[in-house]
């Protein structure tokens, strides 16, 4: 998929069952006892052999009985594709992965007269093997009656298209690189069947997968849907079962797990589709109704973004979107991916234009998140005359329709006087977070991340270390703990129930000054660098990057009452 589960990884609950685990381990140890079989009965003496890379991730919790050539040749695919290209061709290709879908979707029965299905694989400089055993997965999970086809579009990798033969289906190739969107669009045009299924090439489907997704589109066309995904990891490529959750976002744009709404969960059902406000970036659709809702937006760049846009352009124009737990495809987390280092650059690119196109006057948000000046980011996002034709062709609702009924858990992030970096005398030098786990903020030489990120509030709270885009999480509230020099830094719903001194009085260029115990925050000369201190006021004066003009501030909110 696209997105960053690698990033956002602690939101995940996993059920932990050792059993379903060991099975890739099982079928390691079965081989290796064939192979040792063959070689007769003599006893191999265990050789120690030496680890040529103490500190590669591959070799983490894998390779240990490698020879030195056998690491080289791991370790070379594995900085080449970013996964265990060596164990993987190694591996059967129709290897057994366990069933890990709740246990009431193997009672399902489904109609007979499903929808054709095509299958679209994208992928960008990936393992033959890796190929090859998704496409044998597909073509043994999916009933022959249903599979119409499966494209598989390369997005002009390196290795070339290789010699995969398709019984049923297309090769197709970028002359140049394109980018994850690109190649997904590219793919659905190619497609004849009745529902696309846009997938990555690095996934293993699990038994019935598509039968449960062919149903609902059947039942109605106007949903898109999305798998649930298992992590097969990059080393050892065992498959950790996930259970369903729904897809969200934060304000920058990248993409999270998220709760389902309450009534899911009073279903009491975890095999009952759930609704979603956005996809991880894979996705399985009515293909024409795909295409009536404006596909994807073919200005975005590489990679990221264009999940969001879907989910939101789906919701407010006449669609919905829900995650299936009973289909199911495991799929590798690569440790590093094949698209550009710097992912975070277009990331924000792309975000901006879905904020440009979709959030209304909520876009200042999506600049917030992102540390720009609110409506004046000065980022190229590329032309988007066309995405806002579509929104008045579709007659789309209004942003504050979806953050109402859709994904009402974001934090409107309206209350904001000011924030970015905040800065005196020692222009190099930047309030921050401190280290973590830890509650005491530090003066540090300025890196524009976002531990140095602050946030002003109108109500006085003053936040460090970035601001949270939902409303189940707490930001970081700078106190005056009232007694000593050092400031604190308290989780602002806990300060609040403790009555700590969180409030404080600050004015661009003005002093910082704490509301209850009139102490300013300030800098002093220690021994070897400034330090950052509660102490009486003796003027110094403070910057915050940004400000939120009354004027703006005013249009935002009336913006948001009007509604
Ligand atoms: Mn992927």
């Amino acid at each position: 998929m696209c997105c960053c589960l690698q990033f956002r990884e602690g939101q995940v609950k996993q059920t932990k069952d050792s059993a379903l685990l060991s099975t890739v381990d099982l079928m390691k140890k079965s081989e290796k006892k064939e192979q040792e079989e063959e070689k007769g009965v003599k006893v191999k003496e265990k050789k120690l052999v030496k680890k040529l890379y103490p500190n590669s991730r591959l070799f983490r919790k894998w390779g240990d009985d490698l020879s030195e050539e056998e690491q080289k040749e791991a370790e070379d695919l594995f900085q080449r594709y970013g996964y265990n290209a060596f164990l993987s061709d190694r591996l059967p290709l129709n290897r057994d992965i366990p069933d890990t879908r709740p246990p009431r979707c193997a009672e399902k029965q489904y109609p007979e007269d499903l929808p054709s299905l095509s299958v679209i694989l994208i992928y960008l400089d990936e393992a033959l093997s890796v190929i090859k055993r998704a496409i044998r997965g597909i073509i043994d999970k999916t009933p022959a009656r249903l599979l119409r086809e499966i494209i598989l579009v390369d997005d002009h990798s390196s290795n070339g298209l290789f010699g995969i033969q398709l019984a049923v289906g297309l090769k197709i190739r970028h002359s140049e690189q394109l980018g994850l969107t690109q190649a997904r669009l590219t793919g659905w045009k190619a497609a004849v069947g009745d529902v696309v299924a846009i997938l990555d090439a690095h996934i293993e489907v699990h038994v019935q997968w598509a039968e449960p997704l062919l149903a609902r589109i059947k039942e109605d066309r106007t949903v898109i849907l999305t798998p649930v995904f298992d992590k097969v990891d990059f080393d050892d490529l065992i498959v950790i079962p996930y259970m369903a959750n729904a897809d969200g976002f934060d304000w920058a744009l990248w993409c999270r797990y998220e709760a389902f709404r309450p009534e899911w969960y009073a279903l009491e059902d975890e095999s009952q589709p759930g609704k979603s406000p956005s996809v991880m970036g894979i996705l399985v659709a009515d293909r024409k109704f795909f295409g009536e809702i404006g596909s994807l937006d073919g200005g975005m760049k590489t990679y990221g973004g264009e999940n969001v846009e879907l989910g939101i352009r789906v919701w407010l124009c006449g669609g919905s979107i829900e995650v299936i737990p009973c289909s199911k495809v495991a799929h590798i987390e690569r440790f590093h991916k094949p698209y550009a280092l710097d992912l975070s650059a277009l990331v924000r690119r792309n975000a901006l234009r879905v904020a440009e196109v979709w959030m209304d006057d909520y876009k200042y948000n999506v600049e917030v998140a992102w540390n720009l000046p609110i409506g004046n980011h000065g980022i190229d996002i590329g032309d988007v005359s066309e995405r806002k034709k579509l929104r008045e062709r579709l007659k789309c609702k209004p942003f504050q329709w979806y953050l109402d009924n859709v994904y009402p858990m974001l934090e409107l992030l309206q209350d904001l006087l000011g924030y970015g970096l905040i800065n005196d005398r020692w222009p190099a030098k930047c309030v921050d977070q401190g280290p973590a786990p830890g509650s005491t903020p530090i003066l540090y030489g300025c890196h524009f991340f976002s531990s140095q990120h602050c946030y002003y509030l109108t109500d006085g709270k003053l936040y460090i270390g970035g601001i949270q885009s939902h409303k189940y999480s707490s930001n970081n509230c700078l106190v005056d703990p009232g007694s000593g020099v050092s400031p604190g830094l308290y989780q602002c719903n806990l300060a609040q129930q403790k009555k700590l001194h969180m409030f404080w009085d600050f004015k661009q260029g003005g002093q910082i000054q704490n509301r209850d115990t009139k102490r300013c925050l300030e800098v002093v000369l220690g021994d070897l660098y400034p330090r950052l201190v509660l102490q009486q006021c003796s003027g110094q004066r403070w910057t915050i990057q940004h400000v939120i003009t009354a004027q703006k501030r005013y249009d935002w909110t009336v913006m948001n009452y009007q509604r």
